[in-house]
């Protein structure tokens, strides 16, 4: 892969170059999953998460004109600030906002793509994108699927929302190849609950077995990985009074027109809201317990050579 427009920080160069351990993270979650302050303050607390566990963070997301992987500083502050007003790099979009200087936070189908160009095995991030509700009729189905297909990297993730349709979306993951790991579950897991009611493909309970498995899965030549790791007990929230206000978010969005890739981040504000909160806290607590996982795996991976 040759490009101009990628700009790796000298901490993550380093660490890949050296052939330690690196996470990425994603920048979607900062600039449309979470309110400001809320958000920098996570992406900082993960962050530290990740170097605790003895890895090096990676944040990627676009900035003026370049593709950003290990972003920080004031560009972190910058991209935090900027909120729903910077836009949601998918990877269709990734040539235009480059060719116009687009500040983009993005999504796990792009920030898997950079981080692979960047030299990035392991990603850690909140849910992820799948198969809508009603996608019989709208055929709306995340970009991340297809991703996690063709590009080698392993996405920890707190399974996927119930904003989606989660039997539609573990089809997919089968038909395109994507291997569903339990993380010390044999559940896959709902983000702010732990037991989706559908099992996992494999269940792996440790880091080194996840790294064997990944470094196997590359020898063969296949592409992403996606690892659920079920939220910690303690922040988990009530299933029935989630799928309540899924149903609202999802009536309001209909109400509302809201299509393609306003869905996803209008359904996210709603849970917000409609839960008082509550679902911000579940949703920083999980992105923690992801980004501790991944950077276990990671050093995990980086000892196999
Ligand atoms: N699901 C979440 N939180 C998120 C997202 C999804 O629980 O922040 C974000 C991720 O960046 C994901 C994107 O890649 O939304 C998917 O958007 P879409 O459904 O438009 O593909
Ligand atoms: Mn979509």
């Amino acid at each position: 892969m040759k490009t101009d427009h990628l700009r790796v920080s000298a901490p993550v160069a380093a660490a890949v170059a050296a052939g330690q351990p690196v996470v990425a993270l994603e920048s979607t979650i900062i600039t449309h999953g979470m309110p400001y302050p809320e958000n920098i303050e996570m992406a900082h607390s993960v962050e530290g998460i990740i170097r605790q566990n003895g890895a090096v963070p990676a944040t990627i997301a676009m900035m003026d004109g370049m593709m950003v992987a290990g972003v920080g500083g004031d560009d972190l502050e910058r991209l935090a600030r900027e909120g729903h007003s910077a836009a949601k790099a998918s990877r269709r979009d990734m040539a235009a906002l480059l060719a116009k200087g687009t500040m983009a936070g993005t999504t796990v189908a792009t920030t898997m793509l950079i981080a692979q160009m960047a030299g990035i095995k392991v990603f850690a991030t909140g849910g992820i994108g799948g198969v809508h509700r009603g996608a019989e009729h709208t055929f709306d189905v995340s970009a991340d699927i297809s991703e996690l297909s063709q590009t080698p990297v392993a996405v920890v993730c707190a399974g996927a929302k119930s904003i989606l349709d989660i039997p539609k979306t573990l089809e997919m993951l089968e038909t395109n190849g994507v291997p569903v790991i339990g993380y010390g579950t044999d559940a896959f897991p709902a983000f702010y609950v732990r037991d989706s009611g559908y099992p996992a493909d494999h269940r792996f309970d440790n880091p080194e077995d996840v790294a064997h498995m990944l470094a196997l899965h590359w020898q063969l030549g296949m592409g992403g990985v996606l690892i659920g790791n079920p939220i910690p007990a303690e922040f988990a929230l009530d299933a029935e009074m989630i799928e309540l206000r899924v149903k609202q978010a999802i009536t309001q969005a209909e109400e509302q027109g809201i299509t393609r890739k306003d869905i996803t981040p209008f359904l996210l504000g709603r849970m917000l809201e409609l839960t008082e909160g509550k679902s911000l806290a579940a949703n920083i607590a999980l992105v923690k317990h992801n980004a501790a996982v991944a950077a276990q795996i990671a050093v995990a991976l980086a000892k196999r050579g």
